[in-house]
């Protein structure tokens, strides 16, 4: 179902049949929404959020590309988040029965950016709820360039997941290995102790993770279950309260809500010469706590 939000913005709502949705903007590629069979939103959106282009959207699932972060010249967090995309009329059908509500968004080079990043590209991303109401990002960027050239970009699904209080939940999955600190230039550490816990500013990449990561709201007794593959990195930010006060888009209190784990490639860029493609894929799903038997 497509249709446009208050804003004017297009979007395509996904249902599935025990009730799970999901709302994706051609604007960014990036999902807004995802909600559980009772109606409950599972994804964080600020409330100061800006619906204007060019500006990106506070919340959801931006798409980080070509670059993460100020890892190169690029704007932060590169132009794919700021793009309107498109829907492909006519998808790939799916290699799996599992995700039979789907789309593909695609998003091309365009004049305005080869300015900045002289490459062709195409990026794929497809969508999908599966039967459980996980939700399936997968994107396929191919390198079209005729002149030969290969490029080179970092990448990630930057996801806001909905916390019902931060200081309460618990990350499984990340403890013991090596991460990258951007609150202190970069430095790289080795993550000590049990499971991560948050009660101050948090903006690290974890290097070389595990596939699976769990992400355990204690308050609302539910554990986010986050699994990737071609995506080697999993970057985890939250501003807390001081930095909240410095982002215009973003409420002061916001941050008892929020917390982001993106799966990522940061730390090792990716290079495709001409025709070839490379496929990173983001599955995310929402379970009550006392179902999910761990790690
Ligand atoms: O993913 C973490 C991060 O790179 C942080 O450093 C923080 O600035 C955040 O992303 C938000 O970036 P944005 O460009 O959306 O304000």
């Amino acid at each position: 179902q497509q249709c446009k939000d208050a804003n004017g913005f297009d979007k395509i709502i996904l249902r599935e049949l025990r009730g799970f949705s999901a709302e994706v903007y051609l604007y960014g590629g990036q999902v807004m929404s995802w909600k559980n069979e009772l109606g409950e939103e599972l994804l964080f959106v600020s409330s100061k959020a800006n619906f204007k282009h060019p500006k990106s959207i506070r919340g959801g699932i931006p798409i980080c590309f070509p670059q993460f972060s100020n890892l190169g010249s690029l704007e932060h967090h590169g132009f794919a988040r700021n793009k309107f995309w498109t829907l492909d009329p006519n998808p790939p059908p799916p290699t799996t029965s599992t995700s039979r509500a789907f789309i593909d968004l695609i998003l091309k080079n365009s004049e305005d950016d080869t300015k900045s990043w002289p490459h062709r590209y195409e990026f794929r991303l497809r969508i999908a709820l599966g039967p459980t109401g996980d939700l399936m990002l997968t994107s396929r960027i191919r390198n079209t360039n005729t002149d030969g050239k290969s490029f080179t970009f970092t990448f990630a699904y930057h996801t806001y997941f909905y916390v019902t209080d931060v200081s309460e939940v618990r990350i499984e999955g990340l403890e013991t290995l090596d991460y990258l600190d951007n609150l202190k230039n970069k430095e790289r550490f080795t993550e000590q102790g049990d499971a991560i816990t948050f009660e101050s500013e948090v903006d690290k990449v974890y290097l070389s993770t595990p596939t699976k990561i769990a992400i355990i709201d204690h308050e609302r007794k539910r554990t986010f279950v986050l699994r990737k593959d071609g995506l080697p990195d999993a970057v985890v930010w939250n501003p807390w309260d001081k930095k909240a006060k410095t982002i215009s888009d973003f409420g002061d209190d916001e941050y008892k809500h929020m917390l982001c784990v993106q799966a990522a490639c940061v730390e090792k860029s990716i290079t495709l010469k001409p025709g070839e493609e490379w496929k990173g894929r983001q599955e995310i799903s929402a379970v009550p706590s006392s179902y999910f038997s761990g790690q």
